[in-house]
């Protein structure tokens, strides 16, 4: 018998919306894990991959992370795991480091036996190199096998990768498939095949919104009470309270009404996401913020979804759309800093891939005049306060499940460069909105 904690989608190092508290509760998520490996006594972590948000962590993630691993490490519980998009870099991996620090063990195509199971893993594969996989797993002896890998498989959903076939070209025949990249968290049987996502350890988007938790996976001649050979079963994880509010407001309501549907809920230190819909009086986002931040909430972002009617009529010649960006940018009284971030956003001489890098070089450069995010007129202020930060990164907001084909355009070539997609994915810049498809 053996028995593993499947887990994965950590995203360390991820300061959601910009918050230093949301950066150290995707590491606390990971140690609680750990913690429940140690206590559970278990025979292995296996991780699905992003461990990290990005292909740079920080030296505090980094340092955060090994201190995570080393007490694993002590426990002598071994760290199985297989690289993911967003953390993927040119060269070596993270994961390297580890395990040349003893941390780790880095799956491939040669099995790493843990009790009486093989564990093999496959690293995530943009889809433009998919074709040149053989699938070829050297020989094992042990009595299960599993395939630890990242990327969004059927039967699930964005699914682009097919598990019948991932299963049929395999020179070693898979009692389970245990997963990364899908946030969601499920299981399903294919082929024979147990295949499962023990979904992100924190809610990465306002998308994840059931709760967050991992697998306990057991190999075994009489799992599932005997009628299987696995058994796969969810732990629920204690992570940072959401808080999802939803107001339809009718004709005469406005704020007031907003604020009295916020207050109806739990709101210590959770993050509070507000959605206003339907008609009614106009909303403030931020003085609504601020009242929920009052009242006990560590963050809240609001999101009016209403159809804003424009008094004036928007003069668009498509012979020229550049010049209608920049005569409506030049009255909207951007601040400097705004302006830089606009620049790098919309900028041709800017790669999609390079965005986010650039702005956050433009953004520090400008820290030591905070005037510079002052915007020039009344009237600006929204569009600076909003659109000049968060653009750098789009999963802050709410996003919404159905994927719009017009969001990913901006990350069409993410899939084509996997050393990109962890990057793209924040880059939107028209309304820092992210839908789970780009998110993933
Ligand atoms: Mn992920």
């Amino acid at each position: 018998m053996t028995r593993v904690i499947h887990t994965g989608d950590t995203h360390i190092g991820y300061a959601q919306y910009h918050s230093p508290v949301r950066r150290r509760d995707f590491l606390d998520a990971f140690a609680a894990v750990v913690d429940d490996a140690v206590d559970g006594d278990v025979d292995a972590v296996v991780h699905a991959g992003d461990l990290f948000h990005d292909r740079r962590p920080e030296l505090p993630d980094l340092m955060g992370t090994i201190s995570v691993l080393r007490r694993l490490d002590d426990a002598g519980i071994p760290f199985l795991a297989v690289v993911g998009n967003h953390e993927s870099t040119r060269g070596g991996q993270w994961l390297d480091l580890f395990e040349r620090l003893g941390l780790a063990t880095r799956l491939g195509d040669a099995p790493t036996v843990v009790g009486d199971t093989a564990f093999y893993g496959l690293d995530h594969v943009p889809v433009s190199r998919r074709d040149d996989l053989d699938y070829a797993f050297a020989d094992h002896d042990a009595e299960y096998a599993a395939l630890v890998a990242h990327g969004l498989f059927e039967p699930f959903g964005y699914a682009d990768w097919d598990t019948e076939e991932v299963l049929a070209e395999s020179d070693v025949a898979f009692d389970a498939m245990l997963l990364g990249d899908n946030h969601t968290p499920d299981v399903a049987e294919v082929a024979g095949t147990w295949v499962t996502y023990p979904g992100s350890t924190e809610r990465a988007s306002a998308s994840e919104t059931e709760g967050r938790g991992y697998n306990l996976v057991t190999f075994d001649a009489d799992a599932a009470g005997g009628d299987d050979r696995v058994e796969i079963r969810r732990r629920a994880l204690d992570t940072r309270p959401f808080v999802f509010v939803e107001v339809d407001l009718r004709e005469g309501e406005g704020e007031s009404r907003v604020r009295e549907q916020v207050r109806q809920h739990d709101l210590d230190d959770a993050v509070v996401l507000v959605d206003v819909t339907g008609g009614g009086d106009p909303v403030t986002p931020a003085a609504v913020e601020a009242f929920a931040t009052d009242e006990g909430a560590l963050i809240a972002r609001v999101t009016d979804r209403r159809e804003v009617e424009t008094e004036t009529e928007v003069d668009v010649s498509f012979a020229d759309p550049e010049d209608a960006v920049r005569e409506r940018l030049d009255g909207m009284s951007l601040s400097p800093a705004a302006t830089d971030v606009e620049d790098a956003v919309r900028s041709e001489t800017v790669s999609d891939s390079n965005v986010r890098e650039t702005v956050k070089r433009r953004v520090e450069e400008r820290l030591d005049d905070l005037d510079a995010f002052d915007s020039g007129g009344e009237g600006g202020n929204e569009d600076s306060a909003s659109g000049g930060i968060d653009t750098s990164d789009g999963a802050d907001e709410p996003s919404t499940d159905d994927a719009d084909p017009t969001d990913s355009t901006d990350d069409a070539d993410g899939d084509a460069d996997a050393d990109d997609d962890a990057d793209t994915d924040d880059s939107d810049p028209t309304d820092g909105q992210v839908s789970m498809e780009d998110y993933l």
